[in-house]
């Protein structure tokens, strides 16, 4: 087993793997679909970077601030794989961690500097950037938690986090 380290300075270096999100991947994801279509689909909305190991990872999203019609940027959201929960900590911006479990309960946490937020087995999460500059936050979970977005894409989140009078709302749809 190998034992190393990375160092977060604008992102993790070392990383093992990066994904990107732009618009175009998330056409099933904003509630407002005319708007979307609208927007350069293109831009990005987040980036991922993953530090794996043997049995635990750690990933930095950065979540770019935006919005499609009045709906805030966001990450698509996912349930684990397996039955474990995950620590979130914020290092920057603000934003709101969206929770629902298989029964449909929804809960929501705010997110802003030094934030550490845990996410339980069995909650869908997604992350809402509420504010107007880049939301960063570390995932520390284990590496066989597995993502599962279909279930949640089929289910929807009951949720959608909008802006109405400058301000962020949560609204059941
Ligand atoms: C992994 C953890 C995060 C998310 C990332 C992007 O368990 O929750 O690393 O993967 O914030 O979100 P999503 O929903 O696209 O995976
Ligand atoms: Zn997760």
């Amino acid at each position: 087993m190998e034992a190393r380290t990375a160092r977060l300075e604008d992102i993790i270096s070392p990383f093992d793997s990066k994904i990107v999100r732009k618009l175009r991947d998330m056409r099933e994801i904003f509630y407002f679909k005319d708007e979307l279509n609208n927007l350069d689909q293109n831009k990005i909305v987040y980036e991922v970077y993953e530090f794996k190991n043997n049995d635990l990872n750690l990933s930095l999203t950065l979540l770019y601030p935006g919005k499609v019609g009045n709906e805030y940027f966001m990450t698509k959201g996912h349930y684990h794989e397996k039955e474990v929960g995950e620590i979130y900590y914020c290092i920057k911006g603000r934003g709101l961690l969206v929770m629902q479990s298989r029964k449909g309960e929804v809960n929501y946490l705010e997110l802003e500097k030094g934030t550490i937020a845990y996410v339980p087995p069995n909650y869908a999460h997604r992350v809402v950037n509420i504010s107007d500059e880049v939301l960063s936050f570390l995932a520390f979970y284990t590496s066989d938690a597995g993502h599962d977005y279909k279930s949640i894409e089929k289910e929807g989140f009951k949720v959608i986090v909008i802006e109405v009078d400058g301000k962020p709302e949560v609204k059941f749809i």
